[in-house]
């Protein structure tokens, strides 16, 4: 089979380390880890969980900053180098359509850039956490829109672009608590505000994925199909234990699962996975990827604490997802 190809736009700026020589690593870790501490602002007890994008040259975010009245809160942020990040101090000030509540928290912001706009979603405290929907064109002015999908659920992503001319969304649909169970569904919508025409796509299959699982980054285009990281989680004596893996879904019925990881590609192993407000936790929200050389940036909450970044190349994850490695 043909070597498996990133399909979007170059991006020569994109983060990258190299893999150590001794390593046989698919996914390895930034030396430099956590490239976002959790004092980052002078108001945070944590930025973790958090989607960043392409932005004028430059890279811009969306940041998961718990404050120190442990409040969930999104920021936006902006960056040179994908690895220094300024954040802004107070949250997004939405501005939010009649009728519509304000947010009661907003937490785990993917950003998908969607023809002329980059579409915010995350977990919306709307009586119980459902999906939260917003756009922007600046990273200055923000706007939402209804509430995607009923509570309770969590893990809204958006696909990158319009599939047979309908919008997109991942969805994991969850109780009000902790969850203890949780699949990956597929809804559609003809304006980002009506969804339906569902699909069920996959449920956790492996130990490390056994409790649940739930789409992290928004879905990157491949010549083989729709590269979706996703978390799994399994429950050990100790609790929740946050691992993340791939999966590879048919570009035009994206809620086909072609092939999937069936080792985790990541898992809690350092400290700054390990030790933390909620320990063992890798939660990918973004990827960046560049299609001149296949490179993908991975950005994932550490320990829902700090923010770190892994690296990958396209067509070695593409390969264990099709050999169900
Ligand atoms: C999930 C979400 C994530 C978090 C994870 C581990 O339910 O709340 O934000 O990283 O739990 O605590």
């Amino acid at each position: 089979m043909a070597e498996a190809k990133l399909l979007g736009a170059p991006l020569p700026n994109l983060p990258w380390e190299d893999r150590a020589f001794a390593s046989t690593e698919p996914v390895w870790r930034y030396s430099k880890n956590p490239i976002i501490k959790r004092n980052a602002i002078p108001t945070s007890n944590s930025v973790f969980n958090s989607a960043v994008v392409p932005f004028q040259n430059r890279f811009a975010g969306v940041f998961r900053c718990d404050n120190k009245k442990r409040e969930m809160r999104l920021h936006s942020g902006i960056s040179i180098n994908g690895l220094d990040w300024s954040i802004d101090e107070g949250p997004i000030e939405w501005i939010i359509p009649e009728g519509v509540s304000k947010p009661e928290y907003g937490y785990d912001p993917r950003v998908a850039f969607i023809e002329d706009r980059f579409y915010i979603t995350w977990c919306n405290g709307f009586h119980g956490p459902c999906i939260g929907i917003g756009w922007t064109q600046d990273f200055q002015t923000f706007y939402m829109l209804e509430n995607a999908l009923l509570p309770y659920n969590r893990n809204g992503v958006l696909f990158p672009r319009r599939i047979n001319g309908k919008f997109i969304m991942l969805s994991r649909p969850s109780d009000n608590g902790h969850t203890p169970f949780g699949e990956i569904f597929l809804s559609q919508s003809d304006d980002l505000v009506h969804w339906g025409q569902h699909r069920w796509v996959m449920r956790g299959e492996m130990p490390w994925e056994s409790t649940k699982i739930g789409a992290g980054p928004v879905p990157i285009e491949t010549t083989e199909g729709w590269l979706l990281f996703h978390h799994g989680v399994l429950t050990s004596c100790n609790g929740f234990v946050y691992h993340f893996g791939a999966t590879l879904l048919d570009i035009d019925m994206p809620w086909k699962v072609i092939g999937r990881t069936q080792s985790y590609l990541l898992s809690p192993q350092v400290h700054d996975e390990q030790v933390g407000d909620v320990p063992n936790v890798v939660f990918p929200c973004a990827a960046l990827a560049d299609s001149a050389t296949g490179r993908i940036a991975i950005y994932y909450g550490g320990a829902d604490t700090v923010t770190c970044l892994a690296f990958c190349h396209c067509a070695e994850i593409v390969n264990r997802c099709l050999d169900h490695a």
